[in-house]
């Protein structure tokens, strides 16, 4: 039996709709979910990206079992114990070269507002105090927190707030464009021109008041918006000549979903900073991670010795129990060579999704490493209808995908098989042709 449904107020959701008929996981092991009366889903967006290894990994399970049982937590203020410092390590050691500094938090959200606020002391801290503005992206996704949805640009999870974001922040412009990129494959050849935009920020509030560029490598949330060919190289280069930092918030490209560890490795770009979360830990347990470039770390350790150093800090920063998930997470990745398996399997996954054109109402279909995203026409008066009854549609079919508006982005699970994708696609497939 299910308890009532009452109390649960449910995150970015349709309580009501929800609540009358709801959808209950119970069970998760490898590429699948059960539901709470026993049907087998596959799971297509590995949790919420973040369950690169597939569900209810052994290793893990037990990483967290012998580490809660030995020590349940640890204050991270002014003490330590040793996995966090063991974690903190391996995660600068698959890491960009450079950046290898590691701060703890729970979520991206909290990677996100730690960030910013360490950009900001970083150039206060050097004498450069008058670097105050943060430069985000239209359609970007940077969680929940006032700093996260300030930089942000999902009009939803802003207008709410208007009056109380993070002042002097500006936003560039997205670089979604159909109308020269649809049915990409990869990387879109059109818009690297976009990055030059920051130029036009830069004149219009000079560089010198400006302290950071935050941008997804690869916008997940707002549907899986692919970088241009050459856009990010050119955002490093207009970063480095006004002495800007340069953030990737890799809380989705993080962990091997691109085919390396991270987005910048990937597209050969080198942040200043990157903030992580989710697969982290395989989803396990909540943990994010924002690691910095040594010259940042040390431009902090300039003070007293006995003097703290950053005024910041959660009282679950690296919890015991989420660095031995972290641990065992990344001890799996290594050893099953997840991250080129991703590059290994992408041209059968680009080639699967793209077998998709020509369905009803499929405007664009995109992809790259293990993501993709199928996008639909707009149904006039209902915008976000086709992309949410695909998604319910698509689960009552045995396949769970994730709803962004009008665009169904898949992101599974980086241990999928050749005959899981074909039952993925093929699934969807007919849930396209049934609308
Ligand atoms: N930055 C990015 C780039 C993200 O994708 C966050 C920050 C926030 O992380 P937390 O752990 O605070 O949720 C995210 C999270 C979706 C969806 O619909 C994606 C996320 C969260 C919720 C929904 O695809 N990504
Ligand atoms: N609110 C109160 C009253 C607290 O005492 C604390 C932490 O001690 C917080 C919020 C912050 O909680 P956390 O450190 O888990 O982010």
């Amino acid at each position: 039996m299910t308890a009532a449904l009452d109390a649960y107020w449910m995150p970015f959701t349709a309580n009501r709709h929800f609540k009358q008929a709801p959808r209950l996981l119970a069970k998760a092991e490898g590429m699948h979910y059960w539901t709470a009366d026993g049907r087998r889903i596959l799971d297509g967006v590995a949790g919420l990206w973040c369950v690169n290894a597939g569900h209810s990994r052994p290793e893990i399970t037990a990483a967290v079992a012998k580490q809660i049982e030995v020590m349940d937590y640890a204050p991270p203020f002014q003490i330590g114990h040793p996995a966090a410092f063991e974690l903190a390590e391996k995660v600068a050691a698959i890491a960009p070269p450079g950046l290898n500094r590691v701060f703890f938090t729970n979520s991206g959200s909290e990677s996100v507002d730690t960030a910013l606020k360490i950009a900001l002391a970083y150039h206060r801290l050097r004498g450069d105090g008058a670097r105050t503005r943060i430069i985000g992206r239209e359609r970007g996704y940077h969680g929940v927190g006032f700093g996260g949805i300030s930089v942000g640009g999902m009009v939803a999870n802003r207008k709410m707030w208007s009056a109380s974001m993070l002042p002097g922040v500006d936003h560039l412009p997205h670089t979604h464009d159909l109308a020269r990129n649809a049915f990409s494959r990869g990387v879109p050849s059109h818009g690297a021109e976009l990055a030059n935009e920051l130029e036009r920020l830069v004149a219009l509030h000079d560089a010198s008041t400006i302290a950071a560029v935050i941008v997804e490598p690869i916008a997940g949330s707002t549907g899986v918006l692919l970088p241009p060919k050459g856009y990010l190289q050119k955002l490093r280069e207009l970063c480095t000549k006004h002495g800007i930092l340069l953030i990737f918030d890799e809380v989705i490209t993080g962990f091997g979903r691109t085919g390396s560890a991270f987005g910048a490795q990937e597209f050969g770009v080198t942040p200043d900073i990157i903030t992580c979360a989710k697969g982290l830990t395989n989803g396990s347990v909540p943990m994010g991670a924002v690691i910095v470039k040594k010259e940042i770390y040390d431009a902090f350790m300039t003070g007293p010795e006995g003097a703290i150093e950053l005024f910041h800090g959660y009282t679950y920063s690296c919890h015991p129990t989420a660095c031995a998930a972290g641990i065992a997470t990344l001890d799996i990745y290594e050893k099953e060579g997840i991250f080129q398996r991703v590059k290994d399997i992408a041209p059968y996954w680009e080639n699967a999704v793209h077998s998709l054109k020509g369905l009803p109402g499929v405007i664009d279909i995109r992809n790259y490493g293990l993501v993709a995203a199928l996008e639909y026409e707009l149904i006039a008066g209902a915008p976000g209808k086709r992309g949410f009854d695909t998604f319910l549609k698509a689960f009552d079919a045995g396949i769970l995908v994730r709803a962004a508006g009008d665009i169904t982005a898949l992101s599974p699970p980086l241990i999928i098989e050749k005959n899981q994708i074909d039952q993925l696609i093929d699934t969807l497939g007919k849930v396209l042709k049934s609308q």
